[in-house]
């Protein structure tokens, strides 16, 4: 109904100009009017505002299934909660060595080396000068018996001769080691025993003697016969040099007088050399006091 009364109104709009143009206008002054020549066109009028909207349509059929379009990737999801832990892999292949390191600290110091070998003998010192003159020496041996004298007066009774005494003291003490030898007025006797000087002095003193030391050349000789019957190469002097080099004196302190020195001895070699060892052949030889030899005892 709207539409129908706009259409009309449209119309009339439309038709006037030209029922204005039929119609001859009265003369003001009563004088007749002549029609004049028609006039043009007017301009075409303004387009009509737009209807209201129709009803909805029904929906038309299904249309057909289109082409498959183009799959695109979306973008990348969040990152899922952490998976339990997988199965150890396999072991890998041996990889390229490394670089040479630096050289390392230096190691500890290791322990001492053996000793060395004796280095070889020196060459004899030159003379000394001369010294002063040395102490008086033993008693020689005893002279021929004199004449025989006069007889005496008797003696009176009294004890027996001092040396039947000694003699069968020494003797009692000689028979206590398993073995043992007369060499003129001594006794030498041995448990055989080894043991350096410092026990030898104890265990002859213990059993009433002295670490043997001979006085005389017979003495050494029957020392020196002793130690070779025994079955050994030396055996261990009462005599050492321990309070003035070169300067031996006895187990009671008194100075050595007879000496039977090897050659080139003493020469207190492995300094100090403070002992003396006696060879089965009978030369001397000053060595370490710590050396082990064979312990002969006298009395
Ligand atoms: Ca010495
Ligand atoms: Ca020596």
């Amino acid at each position: 109904m709207e539409m129908l009364k706009l259409f009309f109104v449209s119309a009339l709009t439309l038709l006037v100009p030209f029922v204005m143009a039929e119609v001859p206008a009265l003369p003001k002054d009563g004088c007749p009017a002549y029609p004049g020549a028609p006039g043009q066109n007017g301009l075409p009028g303004r387009d009509g505002r737009d209807g209201k909207d129709g009803r909805e349509g029904v929906p038309g059929p299904k249309g057909e299934k289109g082409d498959p379009g183009i799959a695109v990737p979306g973008p990348p999801g969040k990152a899922g909660p952490v998976g339990p832990e997988g199965l150890k892999g396999q072991k890998g292949e041996l990889g390229l060595p490394g670089e040479k390191g630096s050289q390392g600290m230096a190691g500890p110091a290791g322990p001492s080396g053996p000793g060395g070998l004796k280095g070889q003998k020196g060459e004899p010192a030159p003379a000394g000068e001369k010294g002063s003159q040395g102490m008086a020496g033993p008693a020689g041996p005893s002279g021929p018996g004199g004449l025989k004298g006069q007889k005496g007066e008797p003696a009176p009774a009294g004890r027996e001769p001092v040396d039947v005494k000694t003699g069968l003291f020494k003797l009692e003490t000689a028979t206590r080691f398993p073995k043992f030898r007369r060499v003129g007025n001594k006794y030498y006797m041995t448990e055989i025993l080894m043991g350096d000087y410092d026990k030898g002095v104890k265990h002859c003193r213990d059993f009433g003697g002295t670490l043997a030391l001979p006085r005389s050349s017979a003495e050494n000789q029957g020392l020196a016969n002793v130690i070779s019957a025994w079955g050994h190469r030396y055996a261990v002097l009462g005599a050492n040099d321990r309070q003035i080099n070169g300067r031996f004196q006895d187990t009671q302190g008194d100075r050595v007088t007879f000496t039977n020195w090897g050659s080139g001895q003493p020469d207190n070699y492995y300094d100090p050399e403070e002992c003396i060892l006696l060879s089965k052949y009978g030369t001397w030889d000053d060595v370490a006091c710590s050396s082990v030899y064979l312990i002969i005892c006298e009395i």
